[in-house]
């Protein structure tokens, strides 16, 4: 009996007759239900803003990524994909849900899963038997058996794996190249039995090039695993960018050097770490864990943390360097994307660094062709007016715009002895000390009269 309920589900997702709801339509969410509609399911996105939902209807992507616009459009118009905010309608007519909703932490770094719950109390509440529930958000170790399960068992009345099949998918894609990784990437599937895996399985099959079945409480941690190695890489990378600073040498050749050994691959230093991800799964990764001391997770954090400090330090000492003081300095900062490429400024450098730079005094601009967030500095809407009379030029992110800068042009605009803060290495220190400017870097060689203090 029960073996043919799942042969029938095999078959509906094998045909695409299997109805989807995707729930949370932000930058992982509206990429997952599109891609789906492109393989020809049809899919309810659902989200509790309006208007992201009226903007989907009408063809438009609410997240700015490459190609997911087109793909929208395509999709509505085929009859394939539409939004609403109305949870209950949309689960009435889905065989299977796929939440995606964000699971911050709060103050005190520990897992806001309100959200997450929300979610589940609302298809708990609609769950029909023979459901397949997916988890792609992230979640802290043991969410689907301790939490995840048993709610949706208990609203439901249903027995997971049995009645209805649950698994863990976590997404893997960086904003800018979302399609691409979404169909690229190994996708894990973790299911919270041999039913509900292979399912999912088939399910991510139709979309991504290779999945990968293992169990659910494996998929959790070697999620926040792939988010806490990028991170402590990068804080290994930052660490080793203070101590060349101190030791003469330039950190960005010594990386490029170290790297040519064929097991050894440093990430790339900067003013720190941003974004909805990396500043979080490590502490999701530890949560609810003994602590340890010492304990590399919560270290590289707190070196992470740490460089927005560091470049506020090197303006200060480049503007010093300049003979002038901040408060009487206008420093244009290049950036508030916490990387490259994308408007997104969740959690980026940027903040920090002006508040900080705010707190002391300075006059701060900032410009950023992709992302409309200033931290409370001036807005300037092109690089000229950015620099314009600036002491400081402050690179923070490294857009591909900021990567051929014409310093010969910038120093024209800005003041008579001015300084670039490089926080992402990505100007030639000798043409721009050829060109008059004071130049400071991440990794770059702190003069020696300045290393002894
Ligand atoms: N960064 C560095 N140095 C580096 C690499 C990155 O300073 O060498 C900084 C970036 O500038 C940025 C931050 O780290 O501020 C995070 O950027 P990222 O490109 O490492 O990651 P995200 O947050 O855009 O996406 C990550 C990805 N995870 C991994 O690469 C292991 C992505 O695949 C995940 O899907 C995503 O987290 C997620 O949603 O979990």
């Amino acid at each position: 009996m029960k073996s043919i309920a799942i042969k029938k589900l095999i078959e509906d997702i094998q045909n695409k007759n299997l109805r989807l709801a995707v729930l949370g339509s932000g930058y992982v969410g509206l990429p997952t239900a599109t891609l789906f509609a492109e393989t020809g399911f049809k899919v309810i996105a659902i989200d509790l803003k309006p208007e992201v939902v009226r903007a989907i209807n009408n063809g438009l992507s609410t997240v700015n990524e490459p190609g997911l616009n087109e793909l929208v459009k395509r999709n509505v118009e085929a009859g394939r994909l539409r939004a609403t905010q109305n949870i209950t309608e949309a689960l009435s007519q889905a065989d299977s849900v796929i939440i995606s909703v964000q699971t911050p932490i709060n103050q005190s770094k520990k897992p806001n899963l309100s959200f997450l719950t929300k979610a589940l109390e609302e298809i708990g509440k609609n769950m029909k038997k023979e459901m397949l529930v997916i988890i792609s958000s992230t979640a802290p170790p043991g969410t689907m058996l301790e939490k995840v399960k048993p709610k949706l068992e208990s609203i439901s009345g249903l027995n997971a794996e049995t009645e209805f099949y649950l698994a863990y998918v976590p997404e893997r894609i960086a904003p800018g190249k979302a399609l691409k990784e979404f169909v690229e990437s190994p996708r894990l599937i973790g299911g919270i039995g041999p039913n509900s895996t292979k399912i999912a399985a088939q399910l991510f099959k139709t979309v991504c090039k290779k999945v990968i079945e293992t169990d659910a409480a494996t998929a959790e941690v070697a999620k926040l695993a792939e988010n806490t190695f990028r991170d402590v890489n990068i804080a290994f990378a930052n660490q080793l960018a203070l101590i060349c600073e101190q030791h003469g040498v330039d950190a960005k050749k010594v990386i490029e050097l170290a790297n040519t050994h064929p097991r050894v691959n440093i990430h790339t230093p900067g003013p720190g770490v941003g974004g909805p991800c990396l500043p979080k799964d490590p502490y999701l990764l530890i949560h609810k864990t003994k602590p340890t001391k010492p304990n590399i997770v919560k270290t590289a954090r707190q070196i992470n943390d740490y460089m927005p400090k560091h470049i506020v330090k090197l303006i200060l000492q480049a503007i010093k360097k300049t003979g002038k003081d901040i408060k009487n300095s206008k420093i244009a900062i290049l950036g508030t994307a916490y990387k490259a490429n994308v408007d997104d400024s969740r959690l980026s450098p940027s903040e920090p660094i002006i508040h900080g730079l705010i707190r002391l005094g300075g006059e701060t601009t900032v410009y950023d062709p992709h992302c409309n967030e200033s931290f409370g500095a001036k807005r300037a809407s092109s690089l000229h007016e950015a620099v314009k009379d600036a002491g400081c030029l402050a690179i923070i992110t490294d857009h591909t715009e900021f990567k051929n800068l014409n310093l010969k042009e910038i120093k024209a605009l800005m003041n008579e002895k001015p300084a670039i803060v490089d926080g992402r290495r990505i100007v030639n220190p000798h043409e721009a000390e050829d060109l008059g400017f004071i130049y400071y870097g991440v990794g770059f060689p702190v003069r020696a009269t300045e290393n002894s203090c």
